[in-house]
This record gives C-alpha cells, structure tokens and sequence, in this order.
C-alpha cells in the first residue's frame, strides 16, 4: 500500500471521528498523521516492520504509529471500520459535497439520519432540512446543485489516480516470474515451466489523455500470452493484491476493482496481433468506427486482431500500430488525437501537426511558496525547477483577498520582490527567477493589489477564486474587465473548475479567448490534475482564435515542479504545437512576448504603450 492510500485512510478516519461528535484533540491526532503519512518521504509499508523508525516521522506518536501498522497488516484501521459499520460508507460521499463537512454531516444524521448522497437528495425535496440552523434555499439550492454535479461525475476518475493504479498494476505484472524484470537472464525464462509478460500498455481512454477515465483498460503480451501458458497467467492477474472484487475472469481476460471502485480490464494478447489490439482498444470508439469504414472502402477488415483482406481473410498487418495505419495510406496517429476530430484526414495528406512535447517546455511561471499556501522557500523552488532543466520560473504566490492561504498585502508583496530578485542574483543565471503574484480578481473584476505593485512584477496571473454563484454575464464582465488592466499577463485557471468536484463557473470563454487575443494576454492551462484548466476543447478555441496558452504547474509543492505531464497531454488533445505556447521560448523571449500582441491582431492599443502612459 502506498503512503498516500494510507493518509486518505487516516484522513476519512478523522473525518468519521469528527461526525461522531468525536473528541477533537483525537480529530486533531488524525488529521496530523495523515499530513504527515503524506508528506513522508520515508516508505510506511517498510518503516511500519519497525515501531521506532516510525516514532521517528514528525506528526507521528505511538498511537498513530499503531494503526499505521494496522493499516499494513489489515488494510484499514479498526476505528475506521467500527465507525464505517455505524454510519454506512455512504458517509464518506457524503463528504465529497462541495460546502459538506464533518459538521453538515452530524447535523444532517441528528436531524434526519441522512447517511448517504440518495437520502439526503430526497430530504431536500421532501422539505425535512428546511428548518434547519443555516439552511436557507440559498444553501439546500447549493446543496441540490452539487449533488447533480456529483451524480454526473460518479464513475469517472481523475487521470493521476488512473495512471498511479496503473503504474502500480504493471509492476506487478511485470514481477510474474518468467517476466524479462523478474528473471535474471532470458535463458532461465526459456527453462522456466511458464513464460512471464514483456509489455504493459494502458489503452482506452488513459493512453489518449483524456482527463478522466471510466475504466483502466490494460494491454499485456510476452511469452505468458499464448494459449498454453494463459490459464496460469490469468491465476497471476487475478492474484493482485489491490484487488477488491473481480468481476469476470476469461480465458485471456480478468475485470476487477481495485479499492477506490475503478474498474481494471486486463487483457493477455500474443505478439503478432498486439498492435491491431493496441489500436483497438486506445479508440476512441468514434476514431475506430470511421478507420473500420476506411478499411472496407480499401477493401479490408479491421478488428482488435488483425487488418485483413475482405476477399481470403489473408493478414496485412497486426504486430504494430504502424504498420496498421500505413497499410489503410495514413501517417500513425497519436493517441492524443484520436478522437475523429480530423485527425484521420490530416493524416491521409500527411498533414498531421507537430504537438508539444515536454522537451519544449523551457519555464514555468506559476508557483506558490511559504509567502502565502506553498510549502517551500524561493530557493527551494528555484533549484527543483533547475532538476527539472527549466531556464526560468516566476514565483506568484496568492494575494491579500484569499486570507486563508496568507496572501500578500502590497507591503509583503513589495518585500517578496526584493526576496525573489535576491534569489535571482544568487542563481547566478543558472536559473532566471521572475518576480509576479497571483492576484485574486474581485467579485467585480477589480485587482486584489494596487496597480503601482502589479507594475513592478514580471508575471502578473490574474485569477477567480471566488464568487462562483454569479450570473454568466456577470463573470464574463468580470473576467473582461480584469484582463483589461494591462498589467495582466496571463488569465490563471480560466474556468474554475474542480475535476468531478465542482463544475466550471458559468462563462462566455469565447468572449474572454477573443479579448485575450487582442490585448496578447495569454490564457493559462493549469496542469495540476485537479483542475486541466482550460480543457482541451476551450484550448482548441484558443488556438482557433489566435489566444496565446502558458501551461503552468501551479505548484505549492517543490515535488510537483515538473508534473506537467497530464497538462501536456490535454495540449496534445487540443492540437498545440510549441508554437502556440509562450513558455516554450527561452526566459527574455518569454518575458517579452508576455502581453505583445500576436502578429496581425487587430486594433487594440499596444499595451507597451499602455505600460509608459501609466507609470
Ligand atoms: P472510458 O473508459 O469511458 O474513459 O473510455 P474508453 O475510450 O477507454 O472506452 P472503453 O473502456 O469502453 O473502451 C476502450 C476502447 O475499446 C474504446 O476507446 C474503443 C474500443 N471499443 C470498446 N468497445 C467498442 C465498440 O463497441 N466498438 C468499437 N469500435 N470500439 C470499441
Ligand atoms: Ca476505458
Ligand atoms: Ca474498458
Ligand atoms: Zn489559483
């Protein structure tokens, strides 16, 4: 089990304690040791054989000690399950709510013994919270809201969570003895009585990086996939130890869960056919339907085993990918595109556009610090972003009106000018670091700082963070009028929104895009895979209409410098090239194209110009 497994359990064991009106020193005593079994660097399942290695671990004490070796020994904590048998796991959805806490929660079950999202949908129709402390139509119209939110997004699951479980599924996979990492040399393989697995591959919606997935859909082929060795090997699948049900076991197949609900498709494939497999089940559905018809226009049939011709069924190609599509005349897609959005025909004329990759990326100018909701210093960021081979950042931490995250007045925003261009001199040009903030844009489109400050910055990103419940046109106004000021250099998380947690705001993003182009203020994408934000389709428009994108980490964690592998993939989906993204130029190139207008924009004033009139 992974640390992180073992902080939610924690966390959801201080979340059940507090609903059962639980001491809250004891909360406390949770809460701490699930931050702290999160921020480990120390690995839990190894140090829990040791009690005193894990006394070592700050925010763990003997008691916390004990049930994380609990936590080893038997999957889950005993006051966990005790508290989950007298509540119902219903609870724990419960608490997936936007605006729900422990404290809702406890109201709610005193009043109405409301312990799941089914009871306390029907409790609200049927009038029972109404006259509840705090719960005007206001607050049951935002309750009913969210649980509509939650029904649409109950069964997908974010693209991290998909990846990590499917990382963690091919290790063990590639562990089945007989498996090129499990035998010391092919040789022994060979001798051995079952032949092990070479290749995990995650297709379906994972490999085409869409944002969330629906079901892990995983490709295996080695020597174990051929028809004598498959019954043993699908024992071995079977035998995962993250599984929590299997749902169908077949002669080259298993589907299961593992704990969390997501569902796990393993298939076990020869070599020969892994290809037209592999093509097969990346899809998307609408991507495969129209190659199918391709196929038999060219006279040939297309399945998940081979491409063959329709007249004696003899094979054309089915070992690769490659071969596949340029038997049908096409260049081979990238997962990323298949989604027949054109893709197929761009690839026909061999048009099909060069997509970012992550070697383009030569910045990145979104990141908290201990000035405001980071947990790391200025020089902490500027050297895991030198590990990342970044030539610059921008350090942009929160301002004043987000209070809870400690954000900066003018007066620390001055002083964090002179810590971070300190730190710049100390680089000494082994990594530019750039002055800037995340200013918070007010609820009627004002700026959290005064202009004098904001004139002083490299970045200024300019973001919502508040106010979601506004009218369309008052966000559009809003957002319009904030990138206006033309201090503003990039729009951060343009939308809002939470993946499967809270829904974009209501916003003409069309609007905002064509305004944005015309002023040259860039759009963010931030690849923090809770957000994907903008999503790939709002990217397309960007390009369309001529909007520059910065993709950014928004880091608050030194750790998650460099995560930009999941934004990069929504890029891909949204055709971008390295042209199309500021942050692929170089730190002067970067910092100048900031706010110029794209070449042939039309007639907004030069915001060079702007900038002089001002100061
Ligand atoms: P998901 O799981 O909802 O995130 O989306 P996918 O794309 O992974 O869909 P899934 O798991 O149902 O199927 C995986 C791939 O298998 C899909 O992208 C294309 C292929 N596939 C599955 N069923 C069909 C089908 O009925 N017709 C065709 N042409 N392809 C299919
Ligand atoms: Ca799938
Ligand atoms: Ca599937
Ligand atoms: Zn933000």
């Amino acid at each position: 089990m992974d640390n992180r497994t073992m902080a939610r359990l924690l966390e959801e064991t201080a979340d059940l304690l507090e609903i059962d009106g639980g001491d809250s020193f004891r909360v406390r005593g949770y809460r701490r040791a699930a931050e702290a079994a999160e921020q480990t660097t120390v690995d839990l399942t190894i140090a829990a054989a040791d009690i005193a290695r894990l006394l070592e671990i700050p925010g763990i004490g003997k008691s916390m000690a004990a049930n994380l070796q609990a936590i080893v020994q038997t999957g889950t904590l005993p006051l966990r399950e005790e508290l989950l048998a007298r509540y119902g796991a219903g609870v724990l959805e419960l608490l997936k709510l936007p605006g729900m806490g422990p404290k809702t929660i406890a109201l709610f079950w005193d009043a109405a013994k409301i312990a799941n999202v089914d009871q306390l949908a029907e409790a609200i129709e049927a009038g029972r919270l109404a006259s509840l402390p705090r719960m005007g139509p206001k607050q049951l119209d935002k309750l009913r809201k969210g649980i509509e939110d939650y029904r649409r997004s109950a069964g997908r699951f974010r693209i991290d969570f998909a990846e990590e479980e499917a990382r963690r599924i091919a290790a063990y996979l590639l562990a089945f003895p007989g498996s090129k990492d499990a035998r010391p040399e092919s040789a022994a393989a060979e001798a051995a009585d079952h032949a092990g697995f070479d290749t995990v591959t995650p297709a379906g919606s994972l490999r085409r990086g869409r944002e969330t997935v629906g079901d892990l859909d995983l490709l295996v082929t080695g020597p174990a996939c051929v028809p004598e060795h498959t019954a043993a090997a699908v024992e071995y699948v079977a035998g995962y130890p993250g599984i929590h049900d299997i749902i169908a076991k077949g002669e080259n197949k298993v589907s299961f869960h593992v704990q969390g609900g997501l569902q796990v498709d393993v298939r076990l494939l020869p070599s020969a056919s892994y290809g037209a497999a592999l093509q097969y089940f990346t899809g998307s559905k609408a991507h495969n339907v129209v190659l199918r018809q391709r196929a038999l226009k060219m006279g040939y049939t297309l399945n998940e085993w081979a491409l063959a011709r329709l007249e004696d069924g003899a094979m054309v190609a089915s070992a690769t990918e490659e071969e596949i599509y340029a038997a049908l005349g096409l260049d081979w897609i990238p997962p990323e595109l298949r989604e027949n959005l054109g893709e197929i025909e761009c690839a026909a004329r061999h048009a099909l556009p060069r997509l970012m990759e992550k070697a383009d990326l030569r910045g990145d100018v979104h990141m908290h610090t201990t000035a405001s909701d980071g947990r790391n210093s200025i020089r902490e960021m500027a050297e895991a972003a030198l590990a990342c081979g970044y030539g610059y950042i921008a350090i942009t931490d929160h301002s004043k009106a987000l209070a809870m995250t400690g954000g900066l007045d003018e007066k620390r925003a001055l002083e964090q000018i002179q810590r971070v261009r300190a730190v710049d001199r100390e680089m000494e040009g082994r990594i530019r670091v750039f002055t800037g903030i995340e200013v918070d844009i007010l609820g009627d489109g004002a700026l959290d700082m005064d202009d004098e400050v904001l004139a002083q910055m490299d970045v200024v990103i300019a973001s919502v963070h508040s106010r979601f419940d506004q009218s369309r046109e008052e966000t559009t106004a809003r957002v319009l009028r904030a990138i206006e000021n033309p201090y503003v250099r990039i729009l951060g998380h343009p939308t809002g929104r939470l993946l499967l947690r809270r829904e974009p705001f209501a916003i003409d993003i069309g609007a905002v895009l064509r305004r944005g182009a015309e002023l040259g203020v860039a759009m963010e994408h931030n690849a923090a895979p809770e957000r994907l934000d903008l999503n790939d389709r709002d990217l397309r428009l960007a390009k369309e209409l001529g909007c520059r994108v910065v993709i950014c980490s928004d880091s608050h964690d030194a750790r998650n410098l460099g995560k930009m592998g999941y934004g990069l993939r929504q890029l891909r989906r949204a055709w971008l090239g390295p042209e199309d993204v500021l942050n692929t130029l170089g730190a002067e190139p970067f910092l100048a194209a900031l706010r110029a207008r794209p070449e042939g924009s039309g007639s907004a004033s030069v915001a060079g110009n702007n900038l002089l009139e001002l100061r």
